[in-house]
């Protein structure tokens, strides 16, 4: 009961996992390779086509734009904008759809119009045998195509026209192509045999046998399924002399032609190019990915993606430049004891946005948000100013000593003209002094 379970679960099982005679036919390996990144603007590259098996009917990649040669498998390209090549390899099945092509069976699996010899033959009969020798004691001794040591028709050429002497009906699948082809040799060397092959009634061509004896030939052809569901072949000799005319024929195949594709993509990457506008302050830098610039200009700053293509980052650098500047001062006198501090010479990029002016110990006797001030006494006076460039704002400052009038020098002097004599303080410090930068 156990065992009778398990055969009726392989049963039920089995069709899930049998044999699709289509896909069984075609059942080779195609790959087109692997996709390809090409780093901006593209370039040579290789197609790595791969396929398993030894038999190729059809060849060729497409488009065919930009490569080497279309019809091989591992061309070269010359890629300059992302592209997807399509690999479609025909190449006929392992599977032959004809019983017994090979004769290895003996005498089955077709019919035929000749008389069956056995093995003695005259025209109009054919034998099944390893040695044609056996058949004629004037055929030559000749191997099979199969293997050399198997079996072959052999024919002796019929007189009457129109004597088909191998038949066989083939189920086929509509509108696909297949392959056929089958070998024929003299076995004797006078009046070679010509075989035609006819599909459903329909000749497909014909092969001369040489005057060689034991000299197998080829024929093939591809045939178009069409409509049809199932093919008859047939294959007749076109020669009707006797005497000669003695061949043999081995291996008729019939293999579908399995149609294989495959894609792959070679991208071919954008270009990477980035701006970046900088506004320094004068005697700043910015760093760009490693590098740095303090001067005004335009530079290119080449990084490497991680996919390993460039990068490239345009730089422009703008400089914005800043002073401050202080006059020198008014000369203060016994009668003046203010003076005026005058800023307006300083100077920016873009203009000075304002002005302000500290003091310490000193004494700033108007705005101290304009160009120029009044002062008083001694101290230390400081002067800040900024310009703006883009988004960034730039200072400078300068500062100037004034010193206190502690020990001013006395003068008296008397002129007749002037009446009263006066005194007059001078405050001889606040010529000269250089303003100082901080
Ligand atoms: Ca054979
Ligand atoms: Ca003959």
């Amino acid at each position: 009961m156990f065992f009778s379970l398990v055969l009726l679960s392989s049963f039920f099982l089995l069709p899930d996992f049998g044999p699709n005679p289509i896909l069984l036919s075609c059942n080779e390996t195609i790959n087109a390779g692997p996709d390809q990144l090409l780093c901006h603007p593209g370039g040579s590259t290789g197609l790595n086509g791969f396929f398993s098996g030894n038999e190729i009917s059809s060849l060729e990649w497409t488009p065919a734009s930009g490569l080497s040669d279309p019809m091989i498998l591992n061309p070269a390209a010359s890629v300059s904008q992302t592209t997807t090549y399509t690999l479609t390899i025909k190449a006929p099945s392992g599977n032959n759809l004809v019983v017994n092509g090979n004769f290895e069976a003996g005498n089955s699996g077709f019919t035929s119009n000749y008389w069956y010899g056995n093995p003695g033959l005259s025209p109009g009969g054919y034998s099944i045998q390893p040695n044609p020798l056996a058949c004629n004691p004037g055929f030559s001794q000749c191997g099979d195509h199969t293997t050399g040591s198997g079996n072959m028709m052999v024919i002796d050429g019929s007189t009457t026209p129109g004597i088909t002497f191998f038949c066989q009906t083939v189920p086929v699948i509509p509108n696909t192509e297949y392959y056929f082809e089958f070998y024929v040799t003299s076995v004797y060397p006078v009046s070679p045999a010509n075989v035609q092959a006819t599909f459903n009634g329909t000749p497909i061509g014909s092969v001369s046998a040489t005057g060689n004896t034991c000299e197998w030939i080829q024929f093939s052809a591809v045939w178009n399924s069409g409509g049809a569901s199932s093919v008859t072949i047939c294959l007749e000799d076109l020669n009707i002399i006797g005497g000669g005319n003695d061949f043999a024929i081995d291996d008729v195949f019939l293999r579908e032609i399995c149609k294989y594709t495959d894609e792959v993509t070679i991208t071919v990457l954008d270009e990477i190019t980035e701006q970046q506008d900088v506004e320094i302050c004068f005697g700043e830098s910015v760093n760009v990915a490693g590098q740095s610039f303090n001067n005004e200009g335009d530079y290119e700053v080449v990084l490497q993606s991680f996919q390993g293509c460039d990068s490239t980052i345009m730089v422009h650098v703008d400089v914005a430049v800043i002073e401050a500047f202080i006059e020198d001062p008014l000369t203060l006198n016994c009668y003046l004891d203010e003076t005026e501090l005058d800023g307006s010479l300083s100077n920016g990029t873009n203009g000075i946005d304002f002005y302000k002016w500290t003091t310490s110990g000193g004494n700033i006797l108007t705005d101290p948000g304009q160009p120029s001030i009044s002062i008083s006494g001694g101290g230390s006076y400081q002067l800040l100013v900024s310009t703006s460039l883009g988004g960034i704002i730039c200072y400078d400052s300068i500062f100037v000593t004034i010193p206190l009038d502690t020990v001013s020098p006395v003068g008296q002097y008397c002129g007749s003209t002037f009446s009263p004599c006066r005194i007059r303080h001078f405050n001889w410090l606040l010529m000269g002094f250089p303003a100082q930068r901080i």
